[in-house]
């Protein structure tokens, strides 16, 4: 019987609990994880920002070895080091046939329904289903996924490190070189430097930025976003981050502006800090009544800007994951440098209560 941590309520703290876990159905896998990280979402389903079906096992940032393989699975076998995909990727379907994998349609469907591919979860406890987070449940010693969900990866790469790809890497990293059109030498702005923020910030330097303008309201934070690159550190509690981003581009705004922390205040910044014709690019997840209050005129049409909303940084995950393995293993890539504090499964709850501390980059739960 898996160990789990478990949401029962918005509001609650995690439960951990002994629990059942179904054999994988065909095309699933069942994965033993090595490595979950913490991140901002997991605490955002907790406190109801992000909505997603409870009673829940958490966790969707994870990296394991493959224990046994459903009917019909090809692709992997029992022995195999993954990474956890939070949108599983078909390969088939209109968007990933149009590049957008990221919006692949059943697998976000089943990552909606807190279910795998055909909408039922393989947890439960006491006879009572558990769904699992976005098709994933990393918050486990063992979980059940699509097996187009899990994405091969090295054996002897750390599976700590690994596991900061599920989530962090693919969206942050994948916001810079795929959601954004970065070019080299532009000047790009990233309001939020937490475990997300800071792979945008590698990512954009990846892309070819010159500078890197890091934005945050914890000198901590900032401290470490400029390890993973940033050029310029401001801390939007000594004034306006807008002026100031204008005043460190020569009064024009960033060429390209990254939100990464999901408020309305934060969202508005980002949109104004993009110069003219440049553009702001969304990541944060707000709670679901949050609107922007930029003007349509001025925001947008006058001064041309282009806002992207983006999804898991747009990745390709059967592409990019073993993409930014192999980036790790040259030492183009930093994941050891993002782990601040590895805890064990029982640590989680204080893990989500320090996220906002300035010495937590990520928290890494390591199974045993
Ligand atoms: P985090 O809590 O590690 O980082 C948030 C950062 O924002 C921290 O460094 C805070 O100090 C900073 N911050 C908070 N308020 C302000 C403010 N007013 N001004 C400046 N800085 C501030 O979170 P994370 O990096 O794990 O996640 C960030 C967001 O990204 C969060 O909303 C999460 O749900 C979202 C996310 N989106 C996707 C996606 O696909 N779009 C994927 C994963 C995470
Ligand atoms: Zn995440």
């Amino acid at each position: 019987m898996p160990k789990a941590a478990v949401c029962r309520e918005i509001g609650s703290p995690l439960e951990i609990v002994d629990v059942d876990l179904q054999a994988p159905k065909a095309g699933e896998v069942r994965v033993r994880l090595g490595a979950s990280g913490v991140c901002h979402s997991d605490l955002s389903v907790t406190n109801g920002t992000l909505l997603s079906p409870l009673p829940s096992v958490l966790g969707h940032e994870g990296a394991g070895i493959v224990e046994e393989v459903g009917e019909g699975v090809t692709n992997l076998e029992p022995g195999d080091h993954v990474v956890i995909s939070w949108v599983p990727q078909c390969g088939e379907c209109y968007f990933c046939k149009h590049g957008q994998g990221e919006l692949c349609e059943p697998g976000s469907a089943a990552a909606m329904s807190g279910g795998l591919l055909d909408m039922t979860s393989r947890f439960s406890v006491g006879g009572q289903p558990l769904f699992q987070m976005a098709a994933s449940g990393t918050f486990s010693e063992e979980t059940v996924i699509p097996a187009i969900g899990a994405v091969k990866i090295p054996d002897d790469m750390p599976l700590t490190a690994a596991a900061l790809i599920g989530c962090g890497v693919l969206t942050g990293f994948g916001a810079a070189v795929n959601t954004a059109d970065i070019v080299k030498g532009d000047t790009v702005a990233v309001v939020g430097c937490g475990g997300v923020g800071l792979n945008v910030i590698q990512g954009a330097r990846h892309a070819g930025a010159e500078r890197i303008i890091a934005v945050d309201m914890n000198d901590g934070k900032l401290q470490t976003a400029q390890k993973f690159g940033a050029t310029d550190l401001v801390n939007a509690s000594d004034g306006d981050p807008v002026a100031k981003v204008q005043e460190l581009s020569g009064g024009r705004g960033a060429d390209v502006a990254f939100e990464v922390i999901g408020l309305q205040e934060t969202i508005d910044q980002t949109i104004n800090m993009a110069r003219r014709g440049g553009q702001a690019v969304l990541v944060g997840v707000p709670k679901m009544d949050v609107m922007t209050t930029i003007p349509a005129a001025l925001g947008f049409v006058i001064l041309e800007k282009q806002v992207r909303g983006c999804w898991y940084g747009s990745s390709n995950v059967h592409q990019d994951i073993p993409t930014y393995a192999r980036l790790y293993t040259e030492g183009k890539l930093m994941l050891d440098e993002l782990i601040s504090n590895e805890i064990t499964l029982d640590g989680v709850n204080d893990a989500l209560a320090n996220m906002g501390s300035g010495s937590i980059a990520r928290s890494v739960i390591k199974y045993s």
